[in-house]
């Protein structure tokens, strides 16, 4: 008998595949076409996680399954190769990062190649390549002359001691990553990226997706529209107005303090007026040590000053009310400025309950009479002159319209959603391709000039001014201006790692092309990407950076479609075997290559997708590894068990029929663990039968195949003959899968005792001889008397004694 042997089989199969070049996008495309997509890995040094194995598997089960059915399947693969770790580690140890990256990119496809991955590795990418960056720098164009870049004044991370700007990445606790120094905010200017233009387009097109809902809700939270009014205050004995937001504006009666953020310019512009500026002065300065999010978290101590001497008029009831400063508002949403209405805002509550302002309650509820009160339903509003008596929602509108027409207030919707700091301070990034002409100001390059290369520079340290290291380049520096011919400037930023995949799936469409993008022809065939699997972590920045700037290309008429993905589907993590987050520190990190080396690539395989709900956190289990190798050793073992009969065995028919349906089904529900566990019982049934037919080990062979390619491959071509990869997705019957028997609960008194199985036509009168007849029917009986028999066709059968 012959032993299953991974090691051998696989890596001919691997060349086998290599060879052919199997899973190369079929070029028909009058097929059914389906694009799959994961993203693709950043190549770290660590080389490939078992994390990265578990998303990928999914999707190459997926598109296995749909070639074997017949669509044309595109699954690629690439490299996002742009970021810090490799730059840092480049410059630990005196390693170019090209190189670096070159080398990491040998071993990530080293190891995805030995798991077995159906990947069309001619379509491969790699975001450092100038022949990809080129149309990233493009793209980036293009934005601009849309005005959609812009340069600005903002606050970065900044380490005073090793003089860099730091991504927030590399912020850990408040502290710089490499020295622990305390990180400070500088202010310098930045590309930006005007993603709050698209904030209302990217809410409108989840609802044309098909993403799971936590998804949604994720993207919806992060853009955060909130529909309320601007309102103007007057500032008593000024000629000055304070503009606030408010979602609430029916419950202006109740606003009884103003409170400004200490950046607001108001305080600046005033302090000449400002009684205790010294107090308020000091306060600005505590303040600016903490971050927005100590500064907002609902169960911090609230803080403040009162700014004396300065008074603001409440426009619904002229009312005088005092105005201060705290940091629980925050400058950069709204206009930086609220009116405060203590009894239905918690934050208000808290703050005027510590620092004895007045509390006005102008909501009423049915459900509570508790303040602070925020809910809006079923309430009345009370103690608000024009507007008592009405709901809320009456409330809002009548007040704003009463503010219209004095001309201090309108509707308003604010968005949480940030325009994207699009600029590094690094050297290992797509370059900006801008040039700065004292005479034209920021002026585009010359399209056909792309790609702007990257120069190799000596030194790619981060320079301690805080620029770029390309900055110190003079002759990368220092250019013409394409308007006027003057001297002038190039930028010397770089793009953030996030560039190169807000695109990335474009290109995988074609991706050699040198005239364009991609071939309008082909991006019309294969957009949408049908699926689209992807870490939870990536949900709010590449996920919506990448819808937006695929949105931008169809607005300006480059892509086919408004959205990018037509499903976004994501995995649970891969946890280690104690249920904690694998880690290096922890030491209980698994490394796919040894799971290879010592069970085989369709081990690890089987076992990741068999482990648990695919969406769901699991933790490693090398038992369940084991058991999983167990599983395909019996598969293997299975070809001793074959007869010289044709057509399914009598007895496994309907069970085959059912296990084909379930498989298909779940293998396009993320249901892998119930397929394979279905598979896992067929196994089972044809030891149990003891002998079993081709067909019956080739259908099995076919239905485990896109889990575990290799050994289905070989058993095919030893067992079969032919080529798996050349074979026919299996098709059910409807008829087979109805069950000729089924088992009916008997009831004792509405109590069910035990159960009989009787053919599924059978009568009242056949299942309760059928019942009569056993052991378990006398016993509960006892010596009692049968009253009445009532038979639900199919269903159970209820017996009442007495
Ligand atoms: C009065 C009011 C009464 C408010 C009430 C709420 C409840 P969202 O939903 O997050 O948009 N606000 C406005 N600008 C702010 C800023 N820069 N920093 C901190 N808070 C700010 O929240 C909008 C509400 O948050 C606004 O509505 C305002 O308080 C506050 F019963 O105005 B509200
Ligand atoms: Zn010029």
């Amino acid at each position: 008998m012959k032993k299953y042997n991974p090691k051998e089989i696989e890596k001919k199969w691997q060349n086998y595949w290599d060879e052919h070049k199997t899973f190369k996008t079929d070029d028909d495309l009058n097929k059914k076409k389906f694009y799959a997509l994961v993203e693709f890995p950043y190549p770290s040094g660590q080389g490939l996680h078992v994390g990265h194995a578990r998303p990928y598997t999914a999707l190459d089960v997926v598109s296995r399954k749909r070639r074997l059915e017949g669509e044309q399947v595109l699954f690629p693969m690439g490299w996002d190769a742009f970021g810090l770790p490799t730059e840092n580690y480049a410059i630990k140890n005196k390693i170019h990062p090209k190189k670096v990256t070159l080398d990491n990119i040998k071993n990530f496809k080293r190891q995805l190649k030995s798991i077995g991955f159906s990947f069309d590795w001619d379509r491969e990418i790699d975001t450092t390549d100038p022949e990809y960056y080129k149309w990233t720098q493009w793209i980036f164009l293009q934005l601009f002359k849309h005005g959609l870049a812009y340069k600005q004044e903002m606050p970065i991370n900044w380490c005073p001691s090793c003089k860099v700007g730091l991504a927030n990445e590399e912020v850990v606790g408040g502290c710089c990553e490499r020295c622990g120094t305390e990180v400070v905010r500088k202010v310098k200017s930045q590309w930006m990226l005007k993603i709050t233009d698209y904030a209302e387009k990217l809410l409108e097109g989840l609802d044309e997706v098909d993403f799971i809902e936590r998804v949604k809700t994720q993207q919806r939270n992060w853009i955060g529209k909130s529909v309320g009014a601007d309102v103007k205050f007057k500032l008593k004995d000024l000629d000055e107005e304070l503009e606030i937001f408010t979602t609430r504006p029916d419950t202006i009666f109740g606003a009884t303090y103003m409170v400004i953020s200490p950046e607001h310019p108001l305080i600046q512009k005033y302090r000449d007026r400002i009684e205790n500026i010294n107090d308020v002065d000091k306060y600005i300065e505590e303040v600016s040590k903490k971050s927005d999010f100590e500064r907002t978290e609902l169960s911090t101590n609230k803080t403040g000053v009162e700014l004396k001497g300065i008074h603001a008029i409440n426009p619904a009831n002229g009312k005088e009310i005092p105005v201060w400063t705290s940091d629980y508002v925050l400058m950069t949403y709204g206009s930086g400025a609220i009116m405060a209405v203590p009894a239905h805002d918690t934050r208000d509550f808290e703050f005027a309950t510590k620092f004895g302002l007045e509390i006005v309650q102008v909501i009423d509820s049915k459900d509570s009479k508790e303040l602070p009160m925020v809910e809006k339903e079923n309430c009345t509003v009370i103690n608000s002159d024009f507007l008592n008596g009405l709901s809320v929602k009456e409330a809002s509108e009548k007040i704003i319209k009463f503010l219209e027409d004095k001309h201090i207030g309108e509707k308003k919707t604010n968005y949480k959603l940030r325009d994207w700091v699009f600029s590094r301070q690094r050297y290992w990034g797509e370059p900006i391709p801008i040039i700065h002409c004292d005479k034209c100001g920021y002026v585009p390059m010359d399209e056909k000039d792309l790609p702007l290369r990257l120069p190799e520079v000596e030194n790619y340290e981060p320079s301690h001014d805080g620029e770029s290291p390309l900055s110190h380049m003079d002759s990368f520096v220092n250019t013409t201006c394409p308007v006027c011919g003057g001297p002038a400037k190039r930028e010397t930023d770089t793009m953030p790692q996030w560039a190169g995949s807000s695109w990335y799936f474009l290109r995988y469409i074609d991706p050699h092309n040198h005239e364009a993008l991609a071939d309008p022809k082909l991006l019309d065939h294969f957009l949408q990407v049908d699926w689209y699997n992807g870490g939870m972590e990536h949900t709010t920045l590449h996920l919506l950076y990448s819808r937006f700037w695929h949105r931008f290309l169809y607005d300006i008429g480059v892509v086919p479609t408004k959205e990018p993905y037509k499903k976004r589907t994501s995995h649970g993590m891969i946890l280690g075997s104690n249920s904690e987050k694998m880690s290096k520190s922890r030491g209980n990190v698994i490394n796919p290559d040894d799971i290879v080396n010592e069970y085989g690539a369709d081990t690890l395989r089987t076992y990741e997708m068999f482990m648990g709900d695919f969406e769901k956190a699991a933790p490693w289990s090398t038992n369940g590894v084991k058991g999983a190798r167990r599983f395909l050793d019996r598969v293997y073992g299975l070809a001793e068990l074959i007869n010289g009969e044709s057509g399914y065995s009598k007895n496994l028919e309907s069970l085959i029929h059912k296990t084909i349906k379930k498989v298909t089904d779940d293998y396009e529900t993320l249901k892998f663990n119930t397929a394979i566990a279905a598979l896992m019982s067929l196994v089972n049934e044809f030891y149990g039968q003891g002998s079993i037919t081709k067909k019956d080990y080739e259908t099995l062979l076919i239905l485990l195949n896109p889990v575990a390619p290799h050994i289905t491959e070989e058993q095919f071509h030893e067992v079969i003959g032919g080529y798996l990869n050349e074979a026919k997705w299996p098709t059910y019957e409807e008829d087979m899968l109805v069950d000729d028997e089924v088992e009916i609960p008997v009831q004792f008194n509405g109590k069910v005792r035990f159960k009989v199985v009787v053919p599924k036509e059978a009568t009242e009168e056949e299942v309760f001889a059928k019942a009569e007849a056993t052991e378990d029917f006398k016993n509960w009986l006892e010596d009692k008397k049968i009253v009445k028999k009532i038979y639900v066709k199919g269903k159970i059968l209820n017996i009442v004694i007495k």
